[in-house]
């Protein structure tokens, strides 16, 4: 072990005496106590990401030999590794529940032409982009439009345009319970071949270098987490979507899903504000398979800073005018 530096002892101390103290506190209060050590409170905080890093990885390395002490002659468990996306700071665009081929197309072009005015840094495909209708378990009405051929074909046409559109943006296509039916089709019809390229419905949009985030993966936007709103169960018809959001979450977060939009902000204990959101849709508000519903068309836009704090502009779209 190398010796350890006078800031380094410093900051243990601090550490030590306050553990419940976030990383930018501890920075502050060491730059108070030791103006010679440290000049900054910025320079600060980096010695406490060393020290809190140090301590997590003795903590990680004790974890690590209990556990292969326990287990290690026991045979493999299945784990599911669920890594988050995280979203650089900057101007976001969320749409979702597009629907296509039920896409409304007034109301997509109302969206996207506003967002392209916002030079956005990430754009977010909120899932439900198309229907998947052909293989739904629901059964289907056969129409050209509405096979799974064509849906695919417009698809990549709107991907195109996307790209065209943002050409400097990050683009993300999140999947939602809709994109969902396509891993179960394969694994009904062709199982041996789900989990290869010629089977998996990445390969239809990363050619144009949009990135995928499947497997009900959370996006984090600093202090905002992004959904599609089926990752939870149970999320059918809320009397308010973003409260039915903020009872699961309990803590900042957006999604479509609903195809309403709504707000839901409430205080914790410790006078926390946690805002929940959800947006409204992008498609044909009266389906053939659902004529009669309570949706709107809508979609959001977020300004993040490089603190995590964030800005939630949840746009309304009315007769074709974004509201
Ligand atoms: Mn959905």
């Amino acid at each position: 072990m190398r010796p350890r530096s006078r800031m380094y002892e410093a900051v243990l101390k601090l550490v030590e005496a306050n553990p419940a103290m976030s990383k930018a506190g501890l920075g502050r209060l060491a730059h108070e106590k030791y103006p010679g050590l440290f000049k900054t409170p910025e320079a600060a905080r980096s010695v406490v990401r060393s020290v809190t890093g140090a301590k997590g990885k003795r903590d990680r390395d004790r974890v690590k030999t209990r556990t292969d002490l326990w287990t290690g002659d026991l045979s493999s468990p299945i784990l599911n590794p669920y890594p988050r996306v995280q979203v650089d700071p900057g101007r976001i665009g969320i749409i979702s529940d597009i629907h296509i081929p039920f896409y409304d197309p007034v109301a997509l072009s109302a969206a996207v032409t506003y967002l392209a005015d916002l030079n956005l840094d990430t754009l977010i495909l909120n899932g439900d982009i198309i229907d998947c209708y052909q293989i739904s378990r629901f059964g289907f009405i056969p129409m050209e439009r509405t096979r799974l051929r064509w849906e695919v074909d417009a698809l990549q046409k709107f991907i195109v345009k996307l790209k065209l559109t943002f050409p400097k943006t990050r683009i993300i296509y999140k999947t939602g319970n809709h994109e969902d039916r396509w891993d179960r089709y394969i694994l009904n019809r062709v199982p041996e071949l789900f989990g290869t390229k010629i089977t998996e419905f990445g390969q239809l949009v990363k050619a144009d270098g949009v990135e995928l985030v499947e497997d009900k993966r959370v996006i984090e936007a600093g202090n905002l987490h992004i959904i599609h709103g089926h990752e939870y169960p149970g999320m059918s018809s809320p009397v308010n979507p973003a409260r039915a959001f903020f009872l699961r979450a309990k803590t900042n977060v957006i999604g479509g899903h609903l195809h309403r939009t709504s707000e839901h902000i409430e205080r914790d204990l410790s006078d926390k504000m946690i805002g929940s959101w959800s947006t409204g849709c992008l498609c044909d508000l009266t389906p053939e398979y659902r004529p009669l519903n309570p949706w709107n068309h809508g979609f959001a836009w977020v300004e993040l800073d490089n603190s995590g704090d964030f800005e939630v502009h949840n746009k309304k779209i009315l007769d074709g005018l974004v509201r």
